[in-house]
């Protein structure tokens, strides 16, 4: 473990945004646009074709100044450059961190234990296309001489979650002949439900798993297998029909998957930042290597932006140190990423994982308990929906609620005056949410005294807009690379280590030891506390 430095509470610069922040809070959004009637034009932020206004937050320029101050104060920039640069700073786990090594589309080596990373990288990103190509065009067969016309992808977590994300967000590239389901769960629900109307001879599964021990995994893996079989009757079918994605060469053989159909990462690629390694094989199959790589093209950009831009032009130090102002200085428990755009549907859940299991943490990086908060509550629903279930809360009710507005100027789908519709709600619910409805207001409409106080809104809700020109492979990279980094960012400024997540490998092993209670063949001695115990005796009494 590194020195332990003084505590960011501690801070001279910490202390300066805290007392600026005490200030700040009872300033109205509508005070502050009327005092600052350009700040629209000019808290804005462009780069890798996206447009970030931040106008509509309680912060001025000496509030992002200090904000800035204390990323200094953190040492961001010494650290940016250490992830970029392969050291080991993923100290816990003793690896470095290198998912922009995977999308360097500048080929500069990169050096981790004295080796350049950028051949083999370079190596299994060729083996992908090759693979892609095969299947997309027919020359993969599956045993019985058909072409695959259904991919299932079965990982959980990071080796789920982003390549289910993208395929959805990019659908409007992928070939619509080919059929791309994700299975995750280790609840047979859901393998029966996403093969039940496939052909298994048109079938082949990806089995991702970094570590090929994960229990879901494996446990969804082991059934597909028995599901081919059952179907086509022959052991050697497995090979035309399954390939793994996966770190450990020698799991993958033990089930019968042939080397040569592997496809390999590396451990400094953390799972939840694992898309653009071949945990992305089902993006690939389902939009080709071309739109793949424009995929990477927008992630580098980001990640370029992020080394070189000054803070105050760059967009993931400024998501991230807004994003701390209310974590840190304004109570906010959680932050919304709600993007206007049908295909992101999956976005918010991503960066779900992304933020909450990356800052999710709760001593510092000498091992102290922190004396501040860290990473918020993150989530999220596509607009419109979300107006008519929970934006309820957000404009009326107690909580703040930060939230990142995402949306198109381009719909793929231009149909009609729909996109003109979903793009006015989206500019409407920002100016809601920030500028609300005085009680004058209310009552220039001729409002019932009575029913005034609940037509009120107070307004003063902060929200960042991004806003691109279409959802694109290249813009959807350089979104994930935005938060990314925004995770980072934060993550340093609350001296915390972003990129373990030992809170996920105690689920692990406790699952391991209610199993065998679960399925010892005479009710064993149960050493749980009460409640757990009762739970499984009924369990097993009534299953
Ligand atoms: C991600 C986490 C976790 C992981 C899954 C799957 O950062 O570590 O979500 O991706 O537990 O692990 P495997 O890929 O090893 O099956």
């Amino acid at each position: 473990m590194p020195t332990p430095s003084i505590p960011r509470c501690e801070l001279h610069a910490w202390r300066a945004v805290e007392a600026h922040a005490r200030e700040m809070r009872h300033v109205h959004l509508r005070d502050i646009f009327r005092s600052d009637p350009a700040r629209g034009q000019r808290m804005t932020q462009e780069t890798c074709g996206l447009y970030l206004d931040y106008s509509k937050n309680n912060v001025t320029g000496e509030s992002l100044s200090r904000l800035r101050d204390l990323a200094e104060a953190c040492d961001l920039r010494t650290s940016i450059q250490d992830m970029l640069n392969g050291r080991k700073i993923n100290v816990t786990e003793n690896r470095a961190v290198l998912h922009t090594a995977l999308r360097n589309r500048s080929n500069r080596p990169i050096i981790v234990d004295g080796r350049d990373v950028m051949p083999e990288i370079n190596a299994v990103l060729e083996q992908m296309a090759s693979f892609s190509r095969q299947v997309r065009d027919g020359t993969w067969k599956g045993f019985t001489g058909r072409p695959i016309r259904n991919i299932v992808n079965i990982g959980i977590g990071g080796s789920d979650l982003g390549p289910m994300m993208a395929c959805e967000a990019l659908k409007a590239y992928s070939d619509r002949r080919l059929t791309v389901r994700f299975v995750s769960n280790v609840d047979a629900t859901q393998f029966v439900e996403q093969t039940r109307d496939l052909d298994p001879a048109e079938t082949l599964f990806i089995v991702a798993s970094k570590t090929f021990t994960t229990q879901e995994t494996m446990t969804n893996a082991r059934s597909a297998r028995a599901w081919m079989l059952d179907a086509l009757k022959d052991p050697a079918s497995v090979a035309r029909h399954f390939v793994a994605v996966s770190t450990n060469t020698a799991e993958v053989v033990g089930f019968g998957i042939d080397p040569a159909n592997m496809f390999g990462f590396w451990d400094w690629v953390g799972g939840r930042y694992s898309l653009c390694s071949a945990i992305g094989l089902p993006l690939m199959i389902a939009i080709g290597p071309e739109s793949f790589v424009q995929m990477l093209e927008g992630c580098h950009a980001m990640d370029q932006h992020f080394a070189t831009a000054p803070f105050e032009l760059n967009l993931p130090v400024t998501l991230g140190l807004i994003g701390v102002w209310y974590n840190n200085f304004f109570d906010a428990q959680s932050q919304a990423i709600l993007p206007y755009d049908q295909y992101l549907s999956r976005f918010a859940a991503y960066f779900q994982q992304g933020d909450m299991e990356s800052n999710g943490k709760s001593v510092d990086r000498a091992g102290r308990p922190v004396r501040w908060q860290t990473g918020p509550v993150l989530w999220g629903e596509p607009g419109t929906n979300g107006q008519h279930a929970f934006y309820q809360l957000l404009h009326q009710g107690t909580k703040l609620i930060p939230c990142d507005f995402i949306g198109f100027c381009r719909s793929h789908n231009p149909l009609d005056s729909h996109h003109d519709i979903l793009m006015a709600n989206f500019f409407a619910q920002t100016e809601a949410l920030a500028f609300g409805k005085t009680a004058q207001a209310v009552a220039a409409e001729g409002t019932d005294q009575a029913l005034l106080p609940f037509l009120v809104f107070e307004g003063n809700r902060p929200t960042n807009t991004l806003l691109a020109d279409e959802l694109t492979p290249y813009t959807l990279g350089a979104l994930i690379a935005l938060y990314e980094h925004k995770i980072f960012t934060q993550g340093i400024i609350w001296d915390i280590y972003s990129f373990d997540q030992w809170g996920v490998q105690l689920g692990k092993v406790l699952a391991g030891r209610v199993l065998q209670e679960l399925q010892a063949p005479s009710s064993p001695a149960l050493q749980h506390d009460s409640s757990t115990n009762a739970l499984i005796a009924r369990y097993r009494a009534r299953r």
